[in-house]
């Protein structure tokens, strides 16, 4: 058996690399145009992993297939082979969605997964890459451990690498074997696809997209989910295939923005818009978002998974209960008057997923989502876009079962909030503003928050002239249940008298410049206040957000923000 030749190269530190919200995403050009760059990124992960747990491992690599993938995978396959892995799961042509490599993690008992993803960040020689590492669980790595990391990063003085591993074709199923060393290259759905058939029933499904009144759109954005997409829907449960849109997984995502929103999904959106089908959905570059959208309906994310976590009956998975529900911070209300309502714990943990492993593990938590278009639950340790869908799918599939006529989206979520009440909610997104603007406004409103100038603070609305009064502000901090660390500095809070919230953050995702959030939330009760035109019935409240507290425009300079949800 061929030996390993290990060599190990001096290198130097690079500035920045530091992993945000969901790992470290950078300009592609930044990573390419470096030398080692990406060579000292993976050896501080090896650096921080227990050199027993390390050697003999197995691990999981894969992504979103965006431009640069294929020269990471084969630079990652030479470093752990040189830092003691022993076997190497990559999914064919170097794909896998970040939900699936969670799946697989978990299935195949993995030491983690290296993931190469900017999710919903454009790709391309001029786009973003991006990479990850995830734990034993197949959760995305703590901060404990992503600050480890860094630190390595910034101390980093050499790496090993095996010079003779490379693995020519990707496409090709299989093994290569070195001395002490194993790539396997493994189908993309597999794994998967057989745990989604543990918890959803597919015949019902299969039921319901054979019904003629039922018209089912799926857009994978150029993503990874087009593989997933066409081997789930279309194979597995009958979905025409002119019925897929946009599921060629591409290098730039087709010169897209891989983002499923009604901004970034056009063709989509406006088909559904039209009318033309039931339910259209799409997800995102690495398939952990979704979005739903009904027949001339825009199901807000965070109703999206309140109204799943209602209707858990609907879902096989689910059929001994409900361990718990959690919601991130922004996201809106929803989700507690659910957990009150089944009576289940209820948890509010900062943005990004890695916040709910823990729970999920401690056995607490079960269904969960964010408002930015992330749903999941404790079957993997990921956000799940094809689960998402699926979860409707099956709820859509019970409760057309019996019915003469077709109960569609709208129909199930009007009814939720006749029983749960609605909660208005939108996210203002200003994209790509200077970092230093961008961190004055927020010291500006953090100033608000500190000198308690806020709270009592009232507005009359323009709408009616009521009165909007602050109860409190705050700059939320988080405490994990389980192992009891703290995160700070994780979105500053507005709480109004009446529930309403405005929350400011900085988006942890971007790879240049600054995205400022904006999020509004406000809950009506009344049955006569459940059919408001979003936009139009926050519109007081966006104003004392943008104005009044924030003064947004003075600081940014800007009118209009990229992308509203
Ligand atoms: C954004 C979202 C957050 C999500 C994160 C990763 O983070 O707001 O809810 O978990 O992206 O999603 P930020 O820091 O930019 O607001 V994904 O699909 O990009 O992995
Ligand atoms: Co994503």
């Amino acid at each position: 058996m061929t030996k390993l030749e290990i060599k190990t190269i001096s290198t130097k530190p690079f500035e920045g690399q530091k992993p945000g919200t969901s790992g470290l995403r950078k300009r592609v050009t930044e990573v390419k145009d470096n030398e080692y760059y990406l060579h000292n990124f993976v050896q501080s992960i090896f650096n921080v992993l227990p050199k027993e747990q390390l050697s003999g491992a197995t691990l999981v690599v894969g992504g979103d297939g965006r431009y640069f993938n294929r020269e990471a995978i084969q630079i990652i396959f030479q470093i752990a082979a040189a830092n003691g892995v022993g076997h190497i799961l990559v999914g064919q042509n170097g794909l896998l969605s970040t939900p699936a490599i969670s799946a697989i993690v978990r299935a195949r008992k993995a030491l983690g997964a290296i993931i190469l993803t900017a999710s919903h960040n454009p790709g391309g020689p001029k786009g973003d890459f991006g990479i990850k590492y995830n734990m034993s669980n197949g959760g995305p790595a703590p901060e404990s451990v992503t600050n480890a990391i860094y630190k390595q990063t910034t101390e980093i003085k050499e790496f090993a690498m095996a010079t003779n591993v490379s693995v020519a074709d990707l496409g090709e199923l299989g093994k290569h074997q070195w001395d002490g060393f194993s790539v396997e290259v493994i189908d993309s759905v597999d794994d998967y696809l057989a745990l989604l058939k543990t918890i959803f029933d597919f015949n019902q499904i299969r039921q319901l997209v054979a019904n003629p009144k039922f018209r089912f759109n799926f857009d994978a954005m150029s993503g990874v989910t087009g593989v997933y997409g066409h081997r789930i829907f279309s194979q597995e449960l009958g979905v025409p295939v002119q019925n897929l849109i946009n599921c060629v997984p591409s290098e730039d995502f087709n010169n897209g923005h891989p983002d499923p929103n009604l901004t970034y999904a056009p063709e989509l959106v406006k088909k559904m818009k039209a009318g033309e089908f039931d339910m259209g959905c799409a997800s995102d570059g690495d398939g952990d978002r979704n979005m739903i959208l009904g027949n001339k309906f825009f199901l807000n994310p965070s109703d999206s998974v309140a109204v799943i976590a209602a209707n858990y009956k609907a879902i096989p998975y689910f059929k001994s209960g409900l361990k718990g529900l959690a919601r991130s911070m922004p996201t809106s209300a929803a989700m507690e008057l659910v957990a009150k309502d089944l009576n289940v714990p209820f948890f509010e943990v900062p943005t990004g997923w890695k916040f709910f492993g823990n729970l999920m593990d401690a056995g607490t938590l079960s269904i969960c989502g964010e408002e930015s278009f992330g749903t999941g639950s404790d079957h993997i340790r990921e956000k799940d876009g094809i689960w998402a869908v699926l979860c409707w799918l099956q709820i859509l599939a019970h409760h057309n079962a019996n019915s003469a006529s077709f109960v569609s989206i709208e129909d199930i979520v009007q009814q939720h909030w006749k029983h749960y009440g609605r909660n208005y909610y939108s996210r203002y997104d200003y994209e790509e503003i200077d970092t230093k603007p961008a961190n004055e406004m927020m010291a500006h409103i953090k100033e608000q928050i500190n000198t308690k100038s806020l709270i009592g603070k009232r507005f009359t609305t323009s709408a009616n002239g009521s009165v909007l009064e602050i109860a409190s502000a705050d700059d939320f901090e988080y405490k994990d249940p389980i192992d009891k660390s703290v995160s700070s500095n994780q979105g500053l809070r507005i709480i109004f008298t009446d529930g309403s919230r405005i929350i400011y953050r900085l988006s942890g995702t971007g790879s240049t410049g600054a995205t400022v959030r904006v999020y509004f939330d406000k809950y009506e009760k009344d049955h006569s206040q459940l059919s408001f035109d979003t936009q139009s019935h926050l519109s007081s409240l966006i104003n004392i957000g943008l104005v009044e507290i924030a003064k947004l425009q003075h600081y940014t300079n800007r009118n209009e923000p990229n992308v509203i949800t």
